[in-house]
């Protein structure tokens, strides 16, 4: 059996799983949880994560759940090219170096930019409060300073000179709030270089195509309220936790 993908491209760790397996032909069947119709609190899928969160690999009998222990289980059954994630010791390091920081670092800032702009008016009815907005660009900003002294420093990437999973992960969380129209890299020559390396190096239309959801959730989200305003009584349900 196929190995089964259950992801929805609005979220940023499934992106980074969904552009890994499509980069390197690992054959998967696409099993789609929409996040904003609350599919991730069915019955079913709770079956597969009790937490109720995407991404989720099934391979056989095996479930695995979070983006970066998924990202190296497939990289290591699939002995993808080695530059994802290296057999080097010291090089492997590198990479598990950032993809052990940007957990607390890097990722919370860019997903509560994208909360607050698109779903905190749909949860509490209110706009999202401008000081709360301005923490969070200025927490992202630190986290960017310190993602490009310490860890991209000189290099082309953050192991050095080819892609690896770490800018997989950076790229794939950073695009998370250009969906509300906020481009946190706007500014820097080098972090702007840096995406668009990482970009033709994945493919440019594959990495447009996967970020096509996130880049016109603004949109999806007006249609929703217009043609179907009881989806938004189950996004309230869903995403209030984000806002207590
Ligand atoms: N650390 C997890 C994060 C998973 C996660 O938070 N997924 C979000 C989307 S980005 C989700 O499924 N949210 C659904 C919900 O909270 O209802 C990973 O990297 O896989």
């Amino acid at each position: 059996m196929a190995l089964q993908l259950y992801v929805d491209l609005i979220s940023q760790p499934c992106r980074s799983v969904y552009l890994f397996v499509q980069k390197n032909n690992i054959p998967f069947e696409l099993k789609e949880v929409q996040l904003l119709a609350g599919e991730q609190h069915s019955e079913e899928f709770r079956k597969l994560n009790p937490l109720g969160k995407v991404p989720v690999i099934k391979d056989g009998d095996f479930t695995l759940t979070e983006s970066v222990a998924i990202l190296k289980y497939l990289a290591c059954k699939y002995k993808t090219p080695d530059h994802w994630y290296p057999a080097d010791l010291q090089s492997r390091a590198r990479v598990d170096e950032y993809l052990a920081w940007q957990h607390t670092t890097l990722k919370p800032p860019a997903g509560k930019i994208f909360l607050l702009q698109a779903l905190f008016p749909v949860v509490t009815g209110a706009p999202c409060p401008k000081e709360k907005m301005v923490e969070a660009q200025d927490e992202l900003a630190q986290a960017l300073k310190n993602f490009q002294e310490k860890f991209l420093q000189e290099k082309l990437y953050v192991a050095g000179s080819k892609i690896s999973l770490a800018d997989l992960v950076a790229t794939s969380e950073l695009m998370q709030p250009l969906g509300v129209g906020y481009d946190p890299l706007k500014g820097s020559t080098t972090l702007t270089a840096w995406r668009d390396r990482v970009k033709a190096a994945v493919g440019t239309d594959l990495f447009d195509k996967t970020h096509e959801p996130i880049l016109t959730v603004m949109e999806s989200l007006k249609s929703l309220s217009q043609s179907q305003p009881e989806a938004l009584a189950v996004i309230k349900t869903s995403f209030i936790k984000y806002f207590k």
